[in-house]
């Protein structure tokens, strides 16, 4: 059975593990405490250089990167497809996709590091409200990014943009999105694997004990495992 390296607190695998779950894919779980430094043991340092979840082994294949793998997951599994036929719709999850990962994911740092009156998080909210705006007009009247049907675009997109809302970001200024938020949140696989406030909490001190992790001290725990 496919083996699924996470942790349910990871933005970033959390996009894998609701892929696996909305295509009803059996998988093992296999969690990785990032807060007690699981990752950087050598066992794991083998499946994944880079120290990160997600990972999954399927069919002897190992495979990192949590695009990659919704890619090839996608491609492997056909049920409950998660990319649409129609090219204009497919260009309009890859946006929702790209733009989530490439400009909204890194914003997430400074909504937890960054000081209630710093002028950086000010900056941060008002780029997060600009990458928002986009997505409204990309999802204009259509019920997901997929048109329709909930696709890659919803899963990525989506997980960032809850997130931010339970970091702090008020998601009410932009109506569609919040609507659309809701919609997202109706699903079982959401409810199921949305953190909750307490988990948030565990979530924000892992990121702040990674920071203050130099990068020297990451190169040693790496070479000493
Ligand atoms: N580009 C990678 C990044 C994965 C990543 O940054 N994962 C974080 C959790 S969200 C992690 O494992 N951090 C542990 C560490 O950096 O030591 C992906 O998309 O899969």
């Amino acid at each position: 059975m496919l083996k699924f390296y996470y942790n349910p607190l990871s933005p970033l695998a959390r996009r894998v593990w609701i892929a696996l779950l909305e295509k009803e894919i059996p998988f093992t779980p296999k969690i990785v405490n990032l807060k007690e430094g699981e990752q950087f043991k050598q066992d794991f340092l083998a499946l994944n250089p880079f120290h990160h979840v997600p990972v999954i082994i399927d069919d002897g294949l190992r495979v990192l990167e949590s695009l990659a793998i919704l890619d090839y997951l996608e491609s492997k599994y056909s049920n409950n497809p998660l990319l649409p036929n129609n090219s204009s719709q497919l260009a309009k999850v890859r946006m929702a996709q790209m733009v989530a990962n490439n400009e909204l994911s890194s914003l997430v740092i400074s909504l937890i590091s960054e000081t209630a009156d710093s002028l950086k998080l000010a900056g941060t909210k008002r780029k997060i409200k600009r990458i928002l705006d986009f997505l409204s007009e990309l999802l204009a009247e259509d019920n997901y990014f997929g048109g329709d049907s909930f696709s890659l675009g919803d899963i990525v997109a989506g997980d960032a943009i809850l997130l931010t809302g339970k970091l702090g970001f008020d998601l009410s200024q932009v109506e569609k999105i919040e609507c659309w938020c809701d919609r997202l949140m109706q699903r079982e696989v959401w409810q199921q694997t949305q953190p909750n406030d307490e988990q948030v909490t565990i979530f924000k001190q892992t990121v702040q004990q990674l920071i203050k992790l130099s990068k020297k001290e990451i190169v040693a725990k790496v070479e000493q495992s």
